[in-house]
This record gives structure tokens, sequence and C-alpha cells, in this order.
């Protein structure tokens, strides 16, 4: 049982600052570092209920600002299966977090063991881990205080990424998934690359843009682990340089400005290919630079696209074809060009942004692929798909390779969570196979111009959308004004949503012309405003 008495004196150690209001969206608290103190303290008393009300299952807590700058923090929980946290505990977070005393604070606790109905006397383990911000260090020691208060049991993961933390807490919870070390993580999915990619020819070097952050450990053990099926260059590795974090590089950069990072320029020879990784490692930006020294970016849609198709085409190479139904899930973000090839060939489902949507409806396809366009997502085989893998017994060695390959690539793919490392290795596997250069890749459709800006507003809880976020049922008549001027662009869409990690409004436009589709953004844009 919980001793309320010493939480309220650690509690004092750990005040929330007066001014601030928190708030648990789509990314966890987000904000700037050194507001965080309070929030990780209390985070590490939820950890911890949660992990009761869990069985006693291991709950995992993640410090990262992902692609922010350097000094934003941000700290967000991980479910025992690897997955975010249940929805509804959002709310439980978020009012922990705004408790303004110590005394508030103990009300909140008990009102939350009281209302989800929590056996206290269970005991609490939390797997955590935290990125290269410098105000990750005295965050750890506030969160362990939390965990300390209520005498949870807490396993530091150290400095590490955010699949690899969602990776050990699922393999700690589930003794067949993988060995729940960082490890286990590599030899599973080096191993699984090594099979997938073994009888082809060599494979040329990829270059990797780190982003400056924890991405270049995990990258720099990949890189050992595979040794020359896959020779890694690594870029923008400068981990403890002040301020160079994400900035200009990185996949937020390059999907956001649409440009190669001015510290990659002339390290991308014309044709070869390289990647992005964000701050986190959990979102990858491929491009390459043409013949004709121009930069091309293979953005979400593009890798969702390559690797949706691949696993439909080896789903047929294996017989499985009447068994397994191959789905794919976007937001209205995606590219519409993508959006149309797709449909063209296999189930395609739009969804609300934020991964936890995309997660969820991916579940309710057998093989279930998802990628939001900034290039976050992974591939979800159901547990059914993975007894009829098993179970399957193949006609003839054709199908027996192709059902090997489906099976390696369960174990190459990170599926509690998109993994930039993971997916890497997926689309290597893919281009491989395939024999595609960038260029290939890239000719599957071509993107339509668009255009994505901001717009600050008095309040964005004043726009209200339906349909998956592509249409606004509030500022009343703003929707069909909209609807007006985009019958004026030649394959022109547009829409409007809040955003859920920053206080703005984003606006986002697409059209058959670049003019078009950046005339259209800053018009509708001027509705908002
Ligand atoms: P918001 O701020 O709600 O648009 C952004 C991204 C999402 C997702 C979340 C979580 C865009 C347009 N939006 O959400 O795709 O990645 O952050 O980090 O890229
Ligand atoms: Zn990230």
């Amino acid at each position: 049982p919980l001793d309320f008495a010493t939480i309220a004196e650690a509690s004092d150690q750990h005040a929330k600052p007066t001014y601030y209001q928190y708030q648990y969206g789509t990314a966890g608290f987000r904000t700037l570092g050194d507001r965080l103190d309070s929030v990780l303290f209390r985070v590490g008393i939820l950890a911890a209920l949660r992990s009761m009300k869990q069985n006693s299952h291991a709950i995992g807590v993640m410090i990262t600002a992902s692609h922010n700058p350097e000094k934003d923090n941000g700290v967000k929980l991980v479910d025992p299966r690897g997955e975010m946290l249940e929805a509804s505990w959002e709310a439980h977070a978020t009012t922990l977090a705004n408790a303004r005393s110590s005394n508030e604070l103990l009300n909140v606790i008990q009102h939350i063991i009281e209302t989800v109905k929590i056996d206290t006397s269970r005991p609490a383990l939390v797997i955590y881990g935290r990125d290269t911000r410098p105000s990750g260090e005295s965050l750890v020691a506030a969160f362990r205080d939390g965990l300390r208060a209520v005498g949870a049991e807490g396993r530091d993961a150290g400095i590490t990424t955010t699949p690899i933390l969602h990776y050990l807490v699922r393999a700690t919870n589930s003794k067949d998934f993988g060995e729940p070390t960082e490890l286990g993580y590599f030899t599973k999915m080096t191993d699984a690359f090594k099979q997938l990619v073994a009888g082809r020819p060599k494979i040329a070097p990829l270059l990797v843009d780190c982003a400056n952050g924890v991405g270049t450990q995990a990258a720099e053990t990949l890189k050992e682990y595979l040794g020359d099926t896959l020779p890694l260059i690594l870029e923008n590795t400068s981990t403890t340089t002040p301020g160079a974090l994400n900035r200009a590089c990185g996949a937020d950069y390059v999907k956001t400005t649409q440009q190669l990072p001015p510290s990659l320029e002339g390290k991308v020879a014309p044709g070869q290919r390289g990647c992005s990784l964000d701050g986190d490692a959990d979102r990858l930006m491929y491009f390459y630079v043409s013949e004709k020294r121009q930069f091309r970016m293979l953005d979400g849609d593009k890798i969702a696209t390559l690797v949706a198709a691949f696993i439909v085409d080896l789903v047929k190479l294996s017989g499985l074809q009447s068994k397994i139904r191959v789905g794919i899930v976007q937001t209205a973000y995606a590219n519409g060009a993508s959006t149309k090839y797709l449909t063209q060939r296999l189930p395609v489902k739009c969804v609300p942004t934020g991964v936890k949507h995309l997660h969820h409806a991916a579940e309710s396809f057998d093989i279930g692929v998802y990628f939001e366009a900034n290039g976050h997502g992974t591939v979800l085989f159901s547990r059914n798909t993975l007894e009829t893998l098993e179970r399957h017994e193949p006609n003839t060695p054709a199908q027996q390779t192709a059902l090997n390959h489906i099976i390696n690539l369960t174990k190459l793919i990170n599926q509690t969570v998109g993994d930039a490392l993971s997916d890497m290795l997926l689309v290597e596997v893919v281009l491989a196979h395939k024999s595609y250069s960038g260029v290939e890749w890239d000719s599957l459709y071509t993107d339509l111009p668009n255009r994505l800006v901001k717009v600050v507003v008095n309040d964005r809880n004043n726009f209200v959308t339906t349909d998956a976020e592509r249409r606004l049922v509030n500022p009343a008549g703003l929707q069909q004004r909209i609807d007006e001027l985009v019958l004026k662009y030649d394959g022109g869409r547009a829409f409007v949503r809040p955003s859920g990690t920053e206080d703005v409004v984003r606006v986002y436009a697409e059209a058959n012309a670049r003019i078009g589709a950046d005339e259209l953004a800053y018009r509708v844009a001027g509705m908002v405003y």
C-alpha cells in the first residue's frame, strides 16, 4: 500500500510551477525541458499505478521531445504490449500533472486509485529511457523520485531510442517476443535482415543522417551487426555539440523543407540514396540525388507504398492470398497521388492524425501497413496471421521461399511502434529484392505538389473537424468557403485542423501545379486567420 506521507514529502521537492497548465497530448507531455520537473515526478507515480493496474506487468516511460528543438523535452508512457498508453488514462495523466499542491496531488492519486480500482499492494515495474537532450538527466532524477515515493521498481534503459524502449517493454512482458535487452533487439532484427537479403547482389552503401541525436548510438551498433551486408555511412552524429540536435538536419527538417540537410551537401553522389532519422529514431525519411543533381524526397507515403506492394506480392507468391488480407492506413496528410495509387491495389483507410489512430485501424487487417507522411509508421501482423503463417504448408519451393520471407518480415519489423532503423532495413530489403534504386522507387507515382502552413489563432479549439479531419464542422460556414475555393484549382484538395502538439491550426493543400498548391494553402490560411 502507498504511504501518503512519503509521497507528500517527496512531492514538496518537486513542486508544480504555478503558471503552467500541462496536457497529455498525442505525444505525451511536451514543452520546454525546464518546465517538466514536477511532471516527471508525477509520471513516476502514474507509471507505477499503471503497472499495478496491469497485473504488475512492466510499463515503459520514454523521456524525449523527438524532432523538437533541443531545449524542449517531454515524456510518454508505454503500455505492457509496447503500445501507447491507453487513451482513458491520458485524462488521469493530465489531472495528475496539474494538481496545484502536494495535498491536491494526494487527492488526485486517491481518486485515480478508486475510479480505476487499483490494488496498490501489488508490486510495480517501470522501464525507462531518455534521448540525448541535456535536460534529460535531471528529469530522470525527478522521475526516479516519483518511483521511489511509491516503492516501485525501476529499470534504467539509459540513453536509448523510443522504439528500443517499446521493444524492451514488450519483450519483458512476453517471453516469446525476444530477449528483453538491446542486444536482443539488434540480434532479432539483423538476423531476419540477413536472411531476407541472402543471395541478393551486394547492397550499395547507405547514408544515414542521425539528426545529431540518440539514433546515432543505435545506428552505430546496427552498423556493427550488419557488417558488409549493408554498409552504413553515418552523418550528423554530434550528440554532444550543444544545440546540434535536429538543427537543420533529421527527418522533420527533410520533410518540412523538402530539402537535403545543408550538412550533407556534396556528400550524396548522384544516384546514391540516403535517409534521415528524427531525434528519437522513430521517424524515417528517404531521399536520393538524381543524375541532374536534384534532391528527391521519399517520404512516409512512398515507404508505405513500396512496402505494401512488396507484402501483397509475397502473400500471393506464398499461396495465401485467400487467407491474408493486406490493408493500408493513412491520414489526410497522405499525398493524394499515393492514395490514388494504393486505392487501385488494396483496401485503404483514412484516420485522424496520431499514431494511436493509425495503429488501431491497422489492427483490423490481417496485415496492416500504416505510415504518416512524416515517416512514422510500421506494419502489423495479426495473431491469426501469425498462426496462418506457421500452419501453412506450401506446395512448391517458390511458395516456401515467399513464406519464409514473410515470417522473417514479422521478425524484422518492430510491430510495437514505428521504428526508423527497423523501417530502414525493411526498405532496404524491398529495394534489394526489386533491384530498385531511388529512381525506380520514386517513379511508382508522382507526388502532387503540396504545402503545409501553420496559422496562429486565438483559440484553436474553435476548429472542430469530422470525416478523419478532412472537413470542418466549426467555425460555421468556413468549410463551405474552402470547398468553393478548392474547386478553382486543378486537382485541388485542402483541409484545416487544429494541431494536437502545438498551439496552432494547420492548413494543408495540394494541387496539380506547384503555384496552385501554394496559392490554395495561403488563401485558406487567410480564411482561418
Ligand atoms: P499535429 O501537431 O497534431 O499536427 C504532429 C504531426 C503528426 C504526428 C504528431 C505526433 C503533421 C502534420 N503532424 O501532429 O503527424 O506525428 O505530431 O508527433 O506532421
Ligand atoms: Zn520521433
